[in-house]
């Protein structure tokens, strides 16, 4: 029989909000619950990895974040706040674009962690683009005005906005999804990969303006980063690209510690 695979999934954090009384006094740690059922499409469980901080009320053990890549077989970023320009060596153009710098530095060193093990990892949305920049890359800190194009990666829409990609020709991605699949999908994002990371290769770009969709490490172990939500396809969107083929790769890397 085929063993349960554990499968690690970052926090969302989310801050004490001015004057506010009760649970949103308190920094909470959290998930958005269709990227854990997507996991959960296949036989695994899943954990949210909380941050390690070192202000909690509550001595720190001695457990840090390497030993849940220790204990965990893969590791999925999910999506959420921006990525805070200075950590691709750019200050903020507008304050509002000042991102999460400290779920940038939590989930950098979970994303260390999960590599140094070799142990798959999987980025979705804001986790393609931490990726990214992990390896080096930049970002545009807001697509709409730094580089105003043809293709629309915000709306109002959110989860249901989409636009279509074209998957590189004889990449990873094309040989796991076919190259007949539906091209569109749930992409919702005002950050863009500018420049791309270190061992990292462009698997799809979005039809129109050319933006980066999709990355692949290119080292032994599995790294994959997604701009768009593989999770809000709802079962009746045929005509949007089904990433499940995307999710059994990562799997099976987890489980066999192979990577094609
Ligand atoms: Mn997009």
């Amino acid at each position: 029989m085929k063993r349960t695979l554990k499968i690690g999934l970052s926090a969302r954090l989310s801050y004490p909000k001015p004057g506010a009384r009760g649970l949103e006094s308190k920094t909470l740690q959290y998930l958005e619950q269709s990227v854990a059922q997507w996991i959960m499409a296949r036989d695994v469980v899943v954990f949210m990895v909380p941050s390690i901080t070192q202000d909690g009320m509550l001595d720190r053990s001695a457990v840090r974040l390497r030993d849940y890549a220790q204990h965990l077989d893969g590791l999925v970023l999910q999506g959420g706040a921006d990525v805070n320009p200075m950590a691709y060596g750019e200050t903020p153009i507008r304050p509002e674009w000042s991102g999460d710098r400290i779920r940038d530095m939590y989930e950098m060193e979970l994303l260390h962690e999960f590599l140094e093990s070799r142990k798959p990892v999987f980025g979705i949305c804001r986790g393609a683009q931490l990726i990214n920049v992990a390896m080096g890359g930049s970002l545009y800190q807001d697509i709409e005005t730094q580089i105003p194009g043809p293709t629309q990666h915000v709306a109002d829409a959110y989860d249901q906005h989409t636009h279509s990609i074209a998957l590189e020709p004889g990449g990873t991605l094309e040989k796991l999804l076919g190259s007949e699949s539906p091209r569109k999908v749930i992409s919702i994002h005002h950050q863009g990969i500018r420049t791309l990371g270190r061992e990292l290769a462009v698997e799809a770009r979005a039809d129109g303006d050319g933006m980066i969709e999709a990355i692949r490490g290119t080292g032994r172990s599995f790294l994959l980063g997604l701009q768009w939500h593989p999770e809000f396809r709802r079962p009746s969107d045929e005509d949007v690209l089904d990433c499940l083929p995307l999710l059994e790769a990562f799997l099976d890397a987890a489980r066999s510690g192979h990577w094609l």
